[in-house]
């Protein structure tokens, strides 16, 4: 039979289920660049350039390897603005006899994907997408008839059930997690390896410079793009990684440093999620480097265990809760989103440079998100939804299935502990411990409240108090309760007076 088989921007792998059984003296690959993709929330520059030369290179690729590859850019004349309009129009154009697409990542487009057999008149068959190591319905399995979703024993069975980092039904190294030994701050004087980057070829010049025109309005620079566009060089930037970051992510891990945006981190999120590279190889080669003694067992494990173990975690939540998931607000957060999420402009020396550092690079790492750009919106309260919009708009690998439950679980406890046990709220004086932002800050974080004082020690003890009826109940929250028990009173009152004051400044 005649297919068309519809390839989205963040499918973009040689083995997508979509092409199994492809048939090249009849059937048609077809992908799109869209106006709505491009727009449903306003994406840093980077990202649009990101998707959109990577699709370009892909399609050449396949050309290349003898499929026929229908491509329509985003500047066609006649381009329709949507999956569904364009995929009509290649209906129309070519009668094929069926339209053969892999799910998609996200909620949005499934119900999308839902109503094509009506609108097209045409059987549509949507293939799983196999590039993870837990299917949607193993999640589901697993999930069933437990009270508690929690990830470690998630990540625990898929370690026995794929044999990673095992020895026999033992975890490699006599533990399951190194979690204790990753939680150093970065000395002054240790050297970070440079970053490496692939130079953009002709074809992203040009998306860099019709993306830099049409979206001008959108938040993020284009200078310093160096996104790997290609499975190629997406291989070469895991090598790299794997020789000179991997044998210390584990210790600083969870590290700070104004002048260090990258810090030991992989860099790998935008390739794995729009599937130049795959979870499998990049999980292989952290523990190849482990047995050949190339790295220590705190880094690999630490770094198997965001990709194995979260990462596939977060997305079966989704997929098992969307889209109630995404309307919960156990704490009933309602303030805005400061406007300095987008400018940058604040004098608090952490948050400015989380923020600088996303407008740069499209990029912020694990801690900056969860407990400086994370940690003040929840201390605040910011209305979930708008936090999210952020999340899913400012990172070149923000994909609504990844970003949506790290923002709304991880972050905010919107879901009330579904995914993490109590929530990941801070003051000032972690922030310090973890990083070198303090030194220069307008603010003091051994200043608890008054003049000078860092806004996340009083935001802290605001937070406690405006959600006491909820997080009371939470046995891992009866520390901090005890201790604002044992405040005096006129000490809790100056804080909540900073707090609002401050709040209210924003
Ligand atoms: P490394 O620190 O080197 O980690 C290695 C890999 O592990 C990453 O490439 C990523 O694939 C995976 N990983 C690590 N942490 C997580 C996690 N919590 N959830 C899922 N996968 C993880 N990650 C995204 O890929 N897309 C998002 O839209 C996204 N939004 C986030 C929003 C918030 C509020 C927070 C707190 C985290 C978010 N993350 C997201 C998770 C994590 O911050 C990024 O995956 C990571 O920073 C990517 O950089 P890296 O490749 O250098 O990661
Ligand atoms: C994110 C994105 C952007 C910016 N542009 C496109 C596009 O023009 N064409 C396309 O096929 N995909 C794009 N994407 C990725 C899609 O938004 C993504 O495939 C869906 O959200 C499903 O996860
Ligand atoms: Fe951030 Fe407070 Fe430190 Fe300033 S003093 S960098 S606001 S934690």
């Amino acid at each position: 039979a005649k297919t068309i088989v519809l390839i989205l921007g963040d499918q973009l792998s040689h083995q997508i289920s979509s092409l199994k059984g492809f048939d090249p003296r009849e059937d048609l690959v077809l992908m799109v660049e869209v106006a709505d993709e491009t727009t449903y929330v306003r994406h840093h520059k980077q990202k649009i350039a990101f998707i959109l030369s990577a699709m370009r290179h892909f399609a050449d690729e396949l050309c290349e390897l003898g499929f026929r590859v229908e491509y329509v850019r985003l500047d066609d004349k006649a381009n329709t603005g949507s999956f569904t309009g364009e995929l009509m129009r290649a209906v129309a154009r070519h009668k094929p006899d069926r339209v053969v697409v892999t799910e998609p990542g996200e909620w949005r487009v499934r119900k999308m994907m839902d109503c094509w057999p009506e609108q097209l008149e045409l059987p549509v068959d949507v293939r799983e997408d196999d590039r993870f190591f837990c299917s949607v319905g193993q999640f589901q399995a697993w999930a069933n008839g437990r009270k508690t979703y929690r990830m470690e024993y998630f990540y625990r069975e898929m370690r026995r059930r794929t044999g990673i980092l095992m020895e026999g039904d033992n975890p490699c190294g006599g533990q399951w997690n190194f979690d204790a030994d990753n939680r150093k701050k970065l000395p002054d004087t240790f050297k970070v390896p440079e970053r490496f980057g692939s130079e953009p070829d002709a074809i992203t010049q040009e998306i860099l410079s019709m993306v830099a025109v049409r979206f001008a309005d959108h938040f993020g620079d284009l200078e310093d793009f160096t996104w790997a566009v290609t499975r190629k060089h997406a291989l070469a930037t895991l090598d790299i990684f794997i020789a000179e970051a991997l044998p210390f992510f584990g210790d600083y891990q969870d590290a700070m440093a104004v002048h260090e945006p990258f810090l030991f981190h992989a860099l790998l999120s935008p390739y794995l999620n729009i599937g130049l590279l795959n979870p499998g190889e990049v999980c292989e080669a952290a523990e190849n480097a482990f047995r050949r003694g190339d790295a220590p067992i705190n880094s690999v494990e630490g770094f198997i265990r965001q990709i194995l173990g979260w990462r596939e975690y977060v997305r079966g939540i989704y997929w098992l809760k969307m889209p109630h998931y995404a309307e919960t607000n156990a704490l009933g957060a309602v303030r805005s989103l400061p406007w300095f999420y987008w400018s940058g402009e604040t004098d608090m020396n952490c948050l400015a440079t989380a923020i600088a550092d996303t407008r740069r690079n499209a990029y912020a790492h694990h801690i900056q998100r969860l407990m400086i750009t994370g940690n003040f919106a929840l201390l605040i309260g910011v209305r979930p939804a708008e936090l999210e919009e952020w999340y899913l708009a400012v990172y070149a690998d923000a994909f609504d299935w990844v970003e949506l439950p790290n923002t709304h679980g991880m972050v905010l406890f919107a879901d009330g502990g579904l995914l993490a046990s109590k929530p990941y709220a801070a003051s000032g004086a972690y922030i310090d411990r973890m990083s070198d932002y303090c030194g220069t800050c307008a603010y003091n974080p051994k200043i608890k409240r008054g003049p000078g004082a860092c806004p996340f020690n009083f935001l802290y003890w605001n937070f406690l108090i405006e959600n006491r009826s909820y997080l009371e109940r939470n046995p891992r929250m009866g520390m901090p309760y005890r201790t604002l028990d044992r405040m005096p009173k006129d000490r809790v009152k100056v804080i909540t007076q900073d707090a609002h004051a401050f709040i209210e400044g924003l």
